[in-house]
């Protein structure tokens, strides 16, 4: 490609590459990047003569990540070489038997199913869902999208809308301010509301690149860090102060803040003045949730809820407040997270004309950003309304609380066939049996997918895409702006190759053969795919990254990757006539803290007594590895976790056996004490589980916590269907050992 481009600033003292480094015996070393998750881990990998992948280990002079990488990471080559890795397409037969079959014949045959379904009903017969491995797929991470839109279909669906999409919905309803907020690394202090990201090397607006150490960084030079979470996680551990709430109490707890935040007039005036046209509105909003009534509610000192308002606003000028899946997973989450944008508007947090933007693009557009509102845009309230529910889409999907009943609810427009890309609906979803039955109802299930997950036994035929070494990606440059606060990307080729024999390939060639037996054409960010060879994955990843501020070949040249901050961006200033303003109480929001307000008084404990709250393990990934014999040595099961004294009060021992049951549904699993969790909380991470007609033993792969948990209406929220997964009143008893 040729381009006027500059050529990169190395990144690094050392740009050796490392591919052509060879060590002893036949063996060589490749750098590369870790795409299990967030973290993108820069990695040595040592390879063997076939290239095959052998080792992993952190890249110490990758100047990004420092050498960090987790146990699941340094694994992830366990996975490449698995025995029970899909290595060929194969097909489900009627007496559930998978056979092999010629990737032709697969691809003919779903193609002319796909034709059947669409010549009967229409687009709307047609979905896909889209998981985690799909985003970390940077050559294909639109192509499910891409292709249910040339086909005409509507009915994208994602792990997004079970994960945070409360944060879309949150600026949805207050409005955009395109430079963001003030950055983790310049803030005076840092406010993670249920977020854990040493653990989860996630959580907008922290650091992710080497979490500890940017903390440790942020904290030597004065940041405070502020934390509400119930559990005093790893990162509580560091926090200044931590909130240890009840959880699913949020919403109530961030306005408590901002009615003391508003009362003492601890808020940036003039920012206020300028930019938001309700801060009296909001007072009004918030004033029943006084610190005693929100204390009591959550379970914390009224003190301590003050201490925390104090030290956001009042002894801080600087530094924003987040939050991850803790808030969002739980009722009232998109509530929760507009009164974190609250909170953000009243107090200033947000970068001014003149500010530094620290990450303008790196492989995404760079554009002039201005101080000024962008008024709330309200996707949802727009265009198509599903028929389950009158659910609008967000970022062209539908929320995946309805899928289920997208298959189930007879009618016209009822989803027949359904393509899966790198997800495991059948465990990530709330519901396990009933989305189960959704799956088995289908008429056409594909899954590209490299192992047997709940979701790929249910499948009619399962494609088999290649792992993340072996193939050529870009870190995940659609949230690139949350994965370094500086502008860095990098690129890897594919390093390894599939094992021998293997019968697999890039996600993306699946979806630009069945475009084509289909007589449609891939729009892959905005160019047309055409002509009659597949693209390959590099030229796909150029056109994604055909904006940058560097040329595709300059970034190939680059192993370790390149800082793009040889042009400094700043915020311009606003249109000082604009008339647009953050919507700090639109009238949906009023009736919800309303609604919020008027239950504010404590419960009574009832017949669920525990409240069952979300958590992530650091060496687990949702379902993903579970299988792989390292991580099954560690995670054999998931056990509830309970604080000591709680157990000692229901005569729990440690591994003991436990039913665990809420209004939905009941499970039994093991015991285990864990003192970082308040009292009156329990904790069971998902992931875990077999299908619910293998009657797995428990022991050996752990139970679906999804199976406590609803998709009826009153058990999601509005706008997004998000159910609810956090903050769920439980039941916890010993039961007869078996
Ligand atoms: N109760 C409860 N439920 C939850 C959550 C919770 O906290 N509690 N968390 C929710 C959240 S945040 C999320 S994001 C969802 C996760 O939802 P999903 O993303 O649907 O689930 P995962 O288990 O991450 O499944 C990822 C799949 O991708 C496959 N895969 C791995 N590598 C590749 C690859 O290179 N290519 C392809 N094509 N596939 C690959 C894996 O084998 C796995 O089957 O679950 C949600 N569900
Ligand atoms: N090791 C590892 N890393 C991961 C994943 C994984 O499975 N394992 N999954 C990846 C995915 S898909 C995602 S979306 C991100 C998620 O990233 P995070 O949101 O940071 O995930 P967690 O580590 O579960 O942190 C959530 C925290 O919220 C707390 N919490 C639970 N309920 C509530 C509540 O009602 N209110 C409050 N305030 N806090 C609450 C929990 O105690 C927990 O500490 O992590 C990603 N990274
Ligand atoms: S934290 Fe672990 S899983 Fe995530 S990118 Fe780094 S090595 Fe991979
Ligand atoms: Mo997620």
């Amino acid at each position: 490609m040729s381009s006027p481009k500059p050529s990169p600033k190395p990144n690094t003292q050392s740009t050796d590459r490392a591919a052509d480094r060879s060590v002893p015996g036949s063996e060589r070393e490749a750098l590369s990047f870790c795409r299990l998750c967030m973290g993108h881990c820069g990695v040595v990998a040592t390879l063997d003569e076939a290239g095959g992948l052998l080792r992993i280990r952190g890249d110490h002079d990758d100047p990004q990540t420092l050498g960090y990488a987790c146990f699941k990471g340094l694994n992830a080559p366990e996975a490449h070489r698995s025995p029970d890795r899909v290595l060929t397409p194969r097909k489900r037969m009627p007496d559930g038997r998978f056979v092999e079959l010629p990737l032709e014949v697969a691809l003919d045959e779903i193609a002319a199913k796909l034709a059947a379904i669409l010549a009967e009903d229409g687009p709307e017969a047609i979905g896909g869902y889209k998981g985690g491995g799909a985003f970390f797929t940077s050559s294909s991470l639109k192509m499910l999208n891409a292709f249910l839109e040339a086909i005409g279909s509507p009915k994208a669906f994602s792990s997004v809308t079970i994960d945070q999409s409360a944060k879309a919905v949150a600026v949805g309803r207050i409005g955009i301010w395109p430079p963001g907020r003030t950055p983790f690394h310049r803030g005076d202090v840092f406010l993670i509301v249920g977020g854990n990201p040493l653990v989860s090397v996630s959580t907008n607006g922290f650091d992710t690149r080497n979490p500890l150490k940017r903390l440790k960084e942020a904290k030597a030079r004065g940041m405070k860090l502020i934390v509400i979470d119930p559990r005093r996680s790893e990162t509580a551990k560091h926090a200044d102060l931590h909130l240890q709430p009840l959880p699913g109490e949020d919403a109530a707890i961030l306005a408590g803040l901002l009615h003391v935040i508003l009362e003492r007039g601890w808020i940036d005036r003039d920012f206020c003045d300028r930019h938001a046209d309700d801060v009296e509105a909001l007072r009004r909003a918030v004033a029943g949730f006084t610190p005693k009534a929100v204390a009591a509610r959550a379970g914390v000192a009224e003190a301590e809820l003050v201490a925390v308002a104090e030290l956001f606003a009042r002894e801080s000028r600087t530094g924003a407040a987040t939050s991850a899946t803790g808030p969002d997973m739980s009722p009232h989450g998109n509530l929760a997270e507009h009164l974190v944008e609250c909170l953000n508007v009243v107090c200033g947090r947000l970068l001014r004309a003149g500010d530094r933007i620290d990450h303008p693009g790196a492989i995404g557009a760079r554009y002039p950003r201005k101080a000024e509102v962008m008024p709330a845009p309200r996707w949802w309230e727009k265009g198509y309304k599903s028929r389950v529910g009158a659910f609008g889409r967000m970022d062209g999907e539908l929320p995946t609380g309805i899928l289920a009943d997208e298959i189930l609810m007879p009618g016209k427009g009822r989803v027949r066939a359904l393509l899966v890309h790198g997800g495991n609906p059948a465990s990530a979803i709330p519901d396990t049996k009933k989305v189960v039955r959704a799956l088995e109802s289908l008429e056409l299930l594909v899954a590209i997918e490299p192992f047997m997950s709940m979701t790929a036994e249910l499948a009619h035929y399962i494609l088999p895409p290649t792992l993340q070494y072996e193939r050529a990606d870009l870190p995940l440059f659609i949230y690139e702006n949350l994965l370094s606060p500086v502008p860095f990307t990098r690129y890897t080729p594919a390093i390894a190759s599939p094992p021998p024999g293997a019968k697999v390939c890039d996600d993306h060639l699946y979806f630009w053969e069945l475009a084509k037996r289909l007589g449609v054409r891939l729009n892959h960010f905005g160019v047309e795919l055409g002509g009659d060879r597949p693209p390959t994955t590099d030229e796909l990843l150029a056109i994604a990254a055909r904006h940058a501020p560097i040329a595709f070949d300059a970034l190939q040249a680059a192993p370790r990757g390149v800082v793009l901050d040889d042009e400094p961006v700043f915020v311009e200033p606003g249109d000082p006539d604009s008339p647009h303003r953050f919507s700090l109480v639109p009238p949906d929001v009023a009736a919800e803290l309303a609604s919020v307000a008027a239950g504010l008084a404590p419960g009574a404990a009832g017949d669920f007594p525990y409240r069952l709250a979300v958590r992530r393990l650091r060496d687990g990934l949702n379902s993903a590895g579970l299988s792989l014999p390292s991580i099954r040595k560690r995670l054999p099961f998931n056990p509830v976790y309970m604080n000591p004294e709680d157990m000692a009060a229901e005569g729990i021992g440690e591994g003991h056996r436990v039913a665990v049951a809420s209004a939905h549904g009941r499970v039994e699993v093991r015991a285990e004490a864990d003192p970082s969790l308040r009292r009156g909380v329990v904790s069971l991470v998902h992931g875990f589980g077999q299908l619910p007609s293998r009657s797995a033993a428990y022991e050996e792969w752990g139970v679906a916590v999804n199976l406590l948990l609803s998709l009826e209406p009153g058990s999601r929220e509005t706008i997004n269907a998000m159910p609810r997964m956090s903050g769920i009143a439980v039941a916890v008893r010993r039961c007869e050992e078996r």
